[in-house]
C-alpha cells in the first residue's frame, strides 16, 4: 500500500484517479480548492477510511510544503489546474500562476520533503497545431495558447528537479480526454460533454464544418489507470509520453452513437469550423506502453455507452 496525495482531487481526472487510487487499496490524500472541482465528485471517495480530503488553494504560503510535512507521501499525482484553454486565453496571468507557479510550488515542496515521485497532468495542448500524424514525444512542441505554454513550461521545471534532485517525474500528455463527471460547462468544454448533454435534454448538437475531423479521444478511466500505474508501479525512470489510444474517431462516428441511443433525436446543425480548430490530432501511444506498460483497455464506442448509462 502508497500513500499518494492528488492535487484536484475534486476534478474530473482527479476524482477518477482517487477512486481507482482506493479500489487498489492505497491510502489517499486529496487536494482541491474547489474552484472548478465539484465536492460530489468525491462522493464515493469520502465514503472511504483511507481518503482525507484538504481544501486550500496551492499558491497560499506554505500551504502544500506543510501537507507534506505532515503527511509524508510516496508520491503526489499534481492534476490541480486552470483548466480551459479558453480561459486561459482570457485571463493568461492567472494561468501562469494557478499552472506554472503552483507546479513549481510542488516540485520544490516535493524536493524539500523528499517525495520519490511526482505524476503530472500535461496535455497534448504543448504540440499546439502540429499537423504531424501520429503525434509523437519528439514532434515539435509549439504551444499556441497560454495553457499549453505552461504546461510545457511545468514539464520542464518538473524534469529539471528531476535530474538535479534524483527524484522521478512522469509527465503524461493527456490527448482528448473523455467520460462521466466532465463538465460541459461552455460550448469550448470537451465535445462529447456537450454532445452528451444536449442529447440528453433533447436538443440539437452544433457540429463545426463537416464532423470529419478527428480526435484521438480517450477514456478517463484509463488516463486514472495510467496516473496510478505512474505513481505506484516500481522500477519507473522519470520521462514523458502522450496519454492516448493511436486511433482517430471523428465527430460524426461519435453522433452515430449517440443517435443509436437517442433515437428520433433532432438532426445535427451544422456551422462553420472553429477560427483555429485542427482537423486531425492523433497521439502515438508507444512510449506510454515502453515506459508505464500502459495500453489503453476502453474503446470510444464503450466509453460512449458508458457516458450515455451513466447520465
Ligand atoms: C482542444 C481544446 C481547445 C483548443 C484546441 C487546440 C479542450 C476541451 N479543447 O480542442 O480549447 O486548445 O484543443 O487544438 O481542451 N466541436 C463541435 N461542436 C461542439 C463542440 C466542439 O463540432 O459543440 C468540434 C470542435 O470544433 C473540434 C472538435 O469538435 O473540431 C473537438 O473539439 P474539443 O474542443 O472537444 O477538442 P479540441 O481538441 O478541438
Amino acid at each position: 500500500m502508497s500513500h499518494i496525495i492528488v492535487t484536484g482531487a475534486a476534478g474530473f481526472i482527479g476524482s477518477h484517479t482517487v477512486d481507482q487510487l482506493l479500489a487498489a487499496g492505497h491510502l489517499v490524500t486529496g487536494v482541491d480548492n474547489f474552484r472548478t472541482g465539484r465536492r460530489s465528485n468525491l462522493n464515493g471517495a469520502s465514503a472511504s477510511k483511507n481518503f482525507a480530503l484538504h481544501e486550500f488553494d496551492l499558491t497560499t504560503p506554505g500551504a502544500f510544503d506543510h501537507l507534506l510535512a505532515e503527511t509524508r507521501p510516496d508520491a503526489v499525482i499534481h492534476l490541480a489546474a486552470l483548466v480551459s484553454v479558453q480561459e486561459s486565453m482570457a485571463n493568461p496571468d492567472l494561468n501562469y500562476t494557478l499552472n506554472l507557479h503552483a507546479t513549481h510550488l510542488v516540485a520544490e515542496a516535493a524536493r524539500v520533503h523528499g517525495v520519490k515521485r511526482i505524476v503530472f497532468a500535461s496535455s497534448a495542448a504543448v504540440y499546439g497545431d502540429a499537423t504531424e500524424r501520429p503525434i509523437r514525444e519528439s514532434t515539435t512542441k509549439r504551444p499556441i495558447s497560454p495553457y499549453g505554454a505552461a504546461k510545457l513550461a511545468s514539464e520542464a521545471i518538473l524534469l529539471g528537479h528531476a535530474a538535479a534532485f534524483g527524484l522521478t517525474v512522469r509527465c503524461h500528455r493527456y490527448f482528448n480526454v473523455f467520460g462521466p463527471r466532465q463538465d460541459p460547462a461552455s460550448s469550448y468544454s470537451g465535445v462529447i460533454s456537450v454532445f452528451e448533454r444536449r442529447f440528453r435534454e433533447g436538443k440539437p448538437v452544433t457540429i463545426y464544418g463537416d464532423g470529419r475531423q478527428t480526435r484521438d479521444f480517450i477514456s478517463v478511466h484509463d488516463v486514472a489507470r495510467a496516473n496510478v500505474i505512474a505513481a505506484t508501479r516500481s522500477g519507473i525512470g522519470s520521462g514523458v509520453a502522450n496519454i492516448c489510444t493511436g486511433r482517430p474517431t471523428s465527430l460524426l462516428d461519435v453522433i452515430t452513437v449517440f443517435r443509436a441511443h437517442y433515437v428520433g433525436s433532432a438532426a445535427p446543425s451544422h456551422a462553420a469550423p472553429r477560427h483555429g480548430d485542427i482537423i486531425h490530432s492523433l497521439g502515438a501511444p508507444e512510449e506510454a506502453s515502453a515506459a508505464l506498460d500502459f495500453r489503453t483497455e476502453v474503446g470510444v464506442e464503450a466509453g460512449l455507452q458508458e457516458l450515455i448509462h451513466s447520465g
